[in-house]
């Protein structure tokens, strides 16, 4: 968001910068570094910041994003979760190798959905705004049940014994398949809560049918929070081409696109009638996540097309390879964004 709104950076109490990977090592070692950082294609060794594992398909090499809160900060360990704080803002991660935890991806994400919610509740920040979950080959069976759905089947189940909202109200996401590394489920958590958005050309996830596995994932299209200097972040959740709640355009990743854009364009003004900030389309952080690396300059030329060569999105999207929750599915994206404003009644 500080990279979109420099002059916003400076009042609101959260911020994120889109850095090269290879200047994060300097921060998370410095006196005050900062919450949490993703780094988009690092495999190894970036101390202190969490690995999105996956070949980076843009020219600027491995980038990261360095989420920032004000004032002092700790660190601490809460089960499997690692984290930091400040006054307003917990950043977590969890890491969990199968190797070490037999049994399948359900009680897997169990474990890892259990140690989050046990380490909202000892330190004291309730809220998740938005969780990234990085899951190793995420279509491949896991014995009778694709791992995903497999997945999916153990975060529900931890939502609901924790007592957190499953359905209307669940934090934004994004469900991403790696090549390889362990389950990685990263969160950013408040003491105030966030406003959940839908699209109203999706069903809501938490609602699709038994088709897509016994258990529905556990997320939001979007979440909208308030975040001091009467600035609002918005999270836009994984966005991919599915209307309804059918995937369309198999094969076709140009049309993919244009969908994903349309439901990315959908859940923005789905924000503005929940707010008096202006998000655009043209001004968001994204990552562009692919099926298949030769699939990138088709998917660049319709961001080039619909947003503009020159938009802050295009000019900062970073492409990633992964594979995406439905086998179908080619392309996803997701995004943030602060703008001024605040939450409508
Ligand atoms: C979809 O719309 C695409 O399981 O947390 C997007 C965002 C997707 C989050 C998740 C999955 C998740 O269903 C997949």
């Amino acid at each position: 968001m500080r990279s979109a709104t420099p002059n916003l950076a400076d009042v609101a109490l959260l911020s994120v910068e889109r850095l090269p990977a290879s200047d994060i090592s300097a921060l998370t070692e410095a006196s005050q570094p900062p919450l949490g950082a993703l780094v988009y294609g690092v495999t190894v060794g970036t101390p202190g910041a969490a690995a999105v594992h996956g070949r980076v398909l843009s020219d600027a090499g491995p980038m990261a994003d360095v989420w920032r809160g004000t004032g002092p900060s700790e660190s601490g360990v809460t089960g499997s979760v690692h984290w930091r704080r400040d006054e307003h803002w917990l950043f977590g991660a969890v890491e969990l190798d199968e190797a070490a935890h037999p049994g399948g991806l359900e009680p897997l994400a169990y474990l890892a959905y259990r140690d989050v919610f046990k380490a909202l509740e000892q330190t004291g920040y309730p809220h998740l705004l938005r969780l990234w979950n990085h899951l190793p080959h995420i279509n491949a069976d896991g014995g009778g049940l694709e791992r995903y759905r497999q997945f999916n089947r153990g975060r529900q189940q931890a939502f609901l014994d924790a007592g957190q909202t499953a359905f209307d109200g669940a934090p934004a996401a994004c469900g991403i398949g790696t090549l390889h590394g362990p389950l990685c489920v990263r969160f950013l958590a408040g003491r105030t809560g966030s406003l959940a958005i839908e699209n109203p050309r999706q069903l809501s996830a938490y609602r699709y049918p038994q088709t897509y596995g016994p258990r529905a994932p556990t997320f939001s299209r979007a979440a909208l929070a308030e975040i001091g200097g009467e600035t609002l972040a918005l999270f836009i959740s994984g966005t991919a081409s599915i209307v309804g709640h059918e995937s369309v355009h198999p094969g076709n990743v140009e049309a993919q696109t244009h969908e994903t854009l349309r439901n990315m364009r959908a859940v923005v003004t789905a924000a503005h009638a929940k707010a008096t900030a202006q998000f655009d389309l043209n001004a968001l952080d994204c990552v562009v996540y692919l099926r298949h690396v030769e699939d990138a300059p088709v998917v660049r030329q319709v961001l080039d097309q619909v947003l503009g060569p020159q938009s802050h999105t295009v000019r900062h999207a970073v492409y990633l390879e992964a594979d995406i929750c439905r086998s179908d599915l080619l392309v996803e994206i997701e995004a943030h964004a602060a703008a001024p404003g605040v939450l409508r009644g």
